[in-house]
């Protein structure tokens, strides 16, 4: 299909799903699961849901991971209703009487010192370096009507020794620029985006900004969407972003990624998301069989969470479906993870454990791709901190222990993963989704190895957080029996100011 078919078939799609009138019924509201999402936060943001729900403390400055989600009318109160801040001259700044304007931005400077990361595999298996990021926006608004989204972006790496990854550098660059157009009136809340825009999907194990990596990953295309008090409803076609280092960023004009995420908070406490993707890729792509071609892959799934006197929840499972050069795809994932927090203990310690499989590609002779892709996720929050696996072709468990030894200011962390392979003839695949290992006879293996994590959060104020951790990795048969393989290191430490 063109693009302009496609668009006509969405808007068709749009009718369909946005007819109940209960869509509209609901005021919006802006604190949903999946804003709440700061990059160090996805493993608490149950607890902040619970600060939430405890106390109603005077509205401040709250930053999201999605900039374009944060809302500063509080500002329009009566002083004294609020808490002030140092930056609220530039927030909801009014130009006359209907128009908005705020400015926000981000500095975040991390340093990482990682020790065999490719298993020494390469000649250089120590590197430091030091990564810096700066992000400046500009939010104006006519009423809740029309809205333009602006925000520019550079990052830095300094001192890195081995090759830069495409995650580190982008010289200054349009990071955003989009308009919102609420298409039938403002008091309902069915708004149309257009342009270079950040996505977040669920807890973003499959769509995700991607926070962690020093270039946030954005999208250029259009996205309709709904907002309510029981449903989230989202709609879009996108092509991503291409990061090029020194020069003007640009669409993959060979990479369609069109789809729906629909959210039901109806339930208190509970939530049910489902949703479906498509991705149309052209030109050379190898399959897990060696072949090459396009590639046309669909993505059905649903998601459940939830929390209950203490307990905590979440269920996911999705199937792909499609063709491949020629070649069928049939591949699925699904995952469960849970905890309990000790509400009354003192550190409110939290004990958790998770289960993640992925299916691969189990012969790599014949017509058929088994190998899940994970689209555009945020690995790092789900299969270890040092990025050396991803939601390919793995069967992942880990246990994990949180607290707060200062309430709501300091959190430690412990977590442990195990990985397997699933398809043994398939590869190890990292969180960027690259093959890293593979034993084409299959008898390497399947255990990869064994990870622990360890990470301290300081939440210095509303601006300023300080994240400090280490990651050990323990390799096992199949990195033993395919390469080199001495055990990774990871430290780093993060600074980061919004405002
Ligand atoms: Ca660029
Ligand atoms: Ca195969």
């Amino acid at each position: 299909m063109k693009c302009t078919e496609r668009l006509i078939v969405m808007l068709g799609a749009i009718g369909l799903v946005v007819s109940p009138g209960s869509l509209f019924a609901q005021e919006e509201q802006t604190t949903t699961e999946k804003v709440v999402t700061q990059q160090e936060e996805v493993i608490s943001e149950k607890e902040v849901v619970t600060i939430a729900e405890t106390e109603k403390p005077l509205p401040g400055p709250k930053y999201f991971d999605l900039r374009y989600d944060e809302d500063f009318s509080y500002l329009d109160g009566e002083p004294g209703t609020y808490k002030e801040d140092f930056f609220d001259p530039i927030k909801n700044i009014h130009i006359g009487d209907d128009w908005r304007l705020t400015i926000g931005g981000e500095f975040r400077y991390r340093m990482e010192a990682e020790t065999n990361k490719s298993f020494d595999a390469r000649r250089r298996s120590q590197d430091t370096f030091h990564l810096f990021r700066y992000l400046l926006h500009a939010d104006l608004k006519y009423r809740n009507l029309f809205r333009v989204f602006v925000q520019g972006a550079a990052m830095f790496d300094e001192d890195r020794d081995l090759p830069l990854r495409g995650i580190d550098e982008n010289r200054w660059d349009l990071h955003q620029l989009f308009f919102d157009v609420r298409v039938l009136g403002e008091e309902l809340p069915l708004t149309l985006r257009v342009g270079r825009q950040e996505l977040s999907l669920g807890k973003q194990r499959l769509v995700s900004p991607f926070d962690w990596g020093n270039i946030r990953r954005r999208f250029d295309g259009v996205k309709l969407f709904v907002k309510g008090k029981t449903w989230d409803v989202d709609l879009w076609y996108l092509k991503p972003v291409i990061v090029q280092r020194k020069q003007r960023d640009r669409y993959d004009e060979d990479y369609d990624f069109y789809g729906l995420y629909v959210t039901y908070k109806g339930i208190p406490r509970h939530g049910i998301d489902g949703f479906f993707f498509a991705q149309d890729k052209t030109g050379s792509r190898r399959n897990p069989n060696g072949r090459v071609g396009d590639e046309s892959r669909f993505t059905l799934g649903a998601r459940f969470w939830g929390k209950t006197a203490g307990f905590d929840y979440e269920a996911m499972l999705a199937g792909q479906w499609g063709r491949w050069s020629g070649h069928t795809i049939q591949a699925w994932m699904w995952m469960l993870n849970g905890g309990y927090t000790f509400a009354e203990v003192p550190w409110t310690p939290r004990i958790g454990a998770g289960f993640d499989w992925a299916s691969g590609d189990e012969d790599p002779r014949d017509g058929k791709v088994g190998t899940f892709d994970q689209l555009f996720p945020l690995g790092h929050a789900y299969f270890g901190f040092m990025d050396l696996i991803g939601r390919q072709n793995i069967t992942a468990v880990n246990v994990n222990l949180s607290a707060w030894p200062v309430k709501k200011k300091v959190k430690a962390a412990i977590a442990y993963h195990s990985f397997w392979q699933n398809a043994e003839k398939d590869a190890v695949y990292n969180a960027g989704g690259a093959p890293v290992r593979r034993d084409v006879t299959g008898r390497a293996g399947p255990e990869i190895g064994h990870e622990v994590d360890l990470t301290l959060l300081w939440k210095v104020d509303a601006h300023s957080t300080v994240l400090v951790g280490y990651s050990h990795f323990w390799d096992s048969d199949l990195i033993i029996n395919t390469g080199k393989s001495e055990d990774p290191d990871l430290f780093y430490l993060q600074y980061r100011f919004k405002f």
